[in-house]
């Protein structure tokens, strides 16, 4: 083919080429691509019929339930909700409007929580957005859905091989009445680490731009300067402001006084000061108790002038408790999650709430046959995602004491259990604690929380005690989370560092003392979108470079996945984990109007290198394509 780029350029047929031609031509050397969606979709399915799918052990394609969607007219209109509130009357309006009622609001969290706490956020934008219409029409009435950011955005690209842009625009086209919510982790984006302050404008314009209407900001140590500029940077759009309280301790206990009422009173107060629309408590581990979420709530609501809004994790099983007195308290919209997505690591169970609520005059307008046929739409999808199941069976109530986020409890699991740790498990939960107050007793959310389980991972891992850590502790390599910690790349913990500890990680370095951001140079996004461009040889779109600049590897790797593969995401979930079975033929739409029936026919013998053959049909036709055999 780079015969015919040359005998099809301008200058050849002109038959005016000289020695330098083909050296002052760069574009000889750019190939139409070689591969037709047909093919690059058979190499998919080939790929993972043969090698399965990336932390699913591999297993025979079990039979699955198409998940049933719920009974809606889609034909007729989508009534108005709370983002045509926010369009005609702007975030002060939104304010108002959520004063006015007298029934608790809810935000639906299946999108984006939920999934991240029971099924490690592998949920496809596939299975979410296909009932997002039905969701539009049946629940009009929810405060919000929170469908993006946390750690949404970088496994999107990750592991499901699509653009959590597209999850965005999708969503939005197909839920025009219900505003969206997303997680920002301040100055941590929807990262790990500190991103430069012109990163974290740019990121906010552009998911305001692409259908974000709540914004809920937080910093994963409650440090106020760790959120203004994203709370500004989110003002500036025109859209709402969630500035977030996350919650630690215990303020109804006596021994733990560090984090009690006037903490979070202040704090409070400090974020209302700085522009918050809404004042988000952040329960992320579970810790909030009824009775303390009745006194803080009553509290914060003499405190603030402030909506409030409740998100907690249904680990130790009193979720729906906590949110009955938190209502009681006057909190104005708590997070659920759609039935079969709920409970345990997860958000309490929106329907449940409804019937915990039965005669109570705050009882939500949300109607229960409608949350029912969503769960029967989620329960069928759920079955999908079995290999990422945390495999918790019951409500754990030692979180009180662990003091575990939600989304990390399993995934810490698994971490312990990869690195020969998976019989001492129960060590490495109580050496969490133990970090914990090591490092001062700090609030552990994404990446604090991190920080604290890298530590306890590195402590049972080499059988250090908290003594060796201070006697042996200058001639230790610490885990590099639990340095940049010590550094304050993070930020300051309320109280400051434990000095000596401080000290020892950091070998006589200094720590940094203000915001990260602040001595971060701005990105030259101009100078990215050159470096871009040439690497995936075409225009790049913002939502790329921001892509790029937040995950660069993880963001290239995406890229080169769908030159090999093409776009996966119209794949249907059981294709995507498991490709086919021998025999099976499916009908898959690449594009509107544009099906291709593909049948998986036979599997050649590996060759001596690897190499596999796989016999297909493509509508009707026979198509062969080979890939390594990696077992
Ligand atoms: C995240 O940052 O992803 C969280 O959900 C923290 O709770
Ligand atoms: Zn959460």
């Amino acid at each position: 083919s780079f015969l015919e780029n040359v005998v099809k350029h301008p200058t050849f047929l002109a038959g005016d080429i000289n020695t330098s031609f083909i050296d002052t031509t760069p574009e000889l050397f750019v190939f139409p691509r070689r591969l037709d969606r047909g093919t690059k979709m058979l190499t998919y399915i080939a790929n993972t019929t043969v090698n399965g799918f990336p932390g699913i052990k591999q297993s025979k394609k079990p039979l699955f339930d198409k998940p049933k969607l719920p009974h809606v007219k889609l034909s007729e209109k989508v009534p108005s909700g709370t983002k045509q509130v926010l369009d005609e009357q702007g975030p002060e309006g939104v304010v108002d409007w959520i004063k006015a009622q007298k029934e608790v609001l809810l935000t639906d969290t299946t999108y984006r929580d939920a999934h991240q706490s029971l099924l490690a956020t592998r949920m496809r934008t596939r299975d979410i957005t296909r009932v997002a219409e039905h969701a539009a029409r049946l629940v009009p009435n929810l405060f919000s859905a929170e469908v993006w950011g946390g750690a949404t955005y970088d496994t999107a690209l990750r592991f499901l091989r699509e653009d959590p842009w597209d999850r965005l625009n999708i969503l939005r086209q197909k839920m025009p009445n219900v505003m969206f919510q997303m997680l920002l982790r301040g100055s941590n984006a929807v990262g790990y680490k500190n991103y430069p302050d012109n990163l974290i404008k740019l990121f906010v314009k552009e998911a305001a731009e692409g259908g974000v209407d709540v914004f809920r900001v937080f910093d994963s140590l409650n440090w106020l300067k760790g959120m203004t500029l994203a709370i500004n940077a989110v003002r500036e759009t025109g859209k709402l402001a969630e500035a977030t309280i996350c919650y630690t301790g215990d303020i109804l206990d006596s021994q733990r006084t560090k984090y009690d009422l006037n903490y979070y009173k202040n704090l409070a107060k400090e974020l209302e000061a700085s522009g918050a629309h809404i004042l988000a408590i952040k329960d992320m581990a579970g810790l909030l108790k009824p009775e303390a979420a009745y006194q803080l709530i009553s509290e914060l609501k003499e405190a603030v002038d402030l909506p409030i809004h409740l998100h907690t994790h249904d680990t130790s099983g009193n979720g729906i408790y906590t949110y009955a007195k938190a209502i009681d308290a006057g909190v104005d919209i708590v997070d659920v999650a759609i039935e079969s997505m709920s409970g345990m690591t997860s958000q309490p169970s929106a329907n449940a709430l409804h019937y915990a609520l039965a005669y109570h005059e705050r009882q939500p307008k949300v109607s229960i046959e409608a949350l029912d046929s969503l769960s029967h739409y989620w329960e069928g999808v759920r079955d999908y995602y079995q290999p990422f199941e945390s495999g918790m069976k019951a409500p754990n109530s030692e979180i009180y004491k662990y003091e575990m986020p939600g989304g990390q409890y399993s995934n810490l699991q698994q971490q312990a259990q990869a690195v020969g740790l998976g019989d001492r498990w129960g060590e490495v939960k109580e050496m969490y604690r133990k970090v914990n107050q090591m490092f001062g007793d700090i609030v552990k959310v994404t990446p604090s929380s991190k920080v604290v389980g890298d530590m306890a991972l590195y402590m049972v891992q080499n059988d250090f005690s908290e003594d060796d850590i201070f006697e042996k502790g200058e001639k230790l390599d610490f885990p590099d989370s639990v340095i940049s910690f010590f550094e304050g790349v993070l930020g300051q913990p309320y109280q400051g560092f434990p000095r000596e500890l401080q000290q020892i990680v950091l070998k006589g370095r200094e720590p940094l003392t203000d915001r990260a951001g602040k001595f971060l140079d701005p990105i030259d996004f101009r100078d990215v979108r050159e470096t871009l461009e040439q690497k995936l040889n075409r225009k790049a779109k913002v939502e790329e470079l921001l892509s790029y600049a937040l995950y660069p590897k993880v963001f290239l790797d995406y890229h080169q996945s769908t030159e090999t593969y093409g776009d996966v995401s119209v794949l249907d979930t059981p294709i995507f984990f498991y490709g086919l079975r021998l025999g099976e033929e499916v009908a898959v739409e690449i594009e509107e109007g544009k099906t291709l029936i593909v049948k998986l026919v036979s599997l050649g013998e590996a060759q001596r290198d690897g190499k596999r053959t796989v016999y297909f049909e493509l509508n009707g036709q026979p198509r062969e394509v080979v890939i390594i055999d990696k077992n």
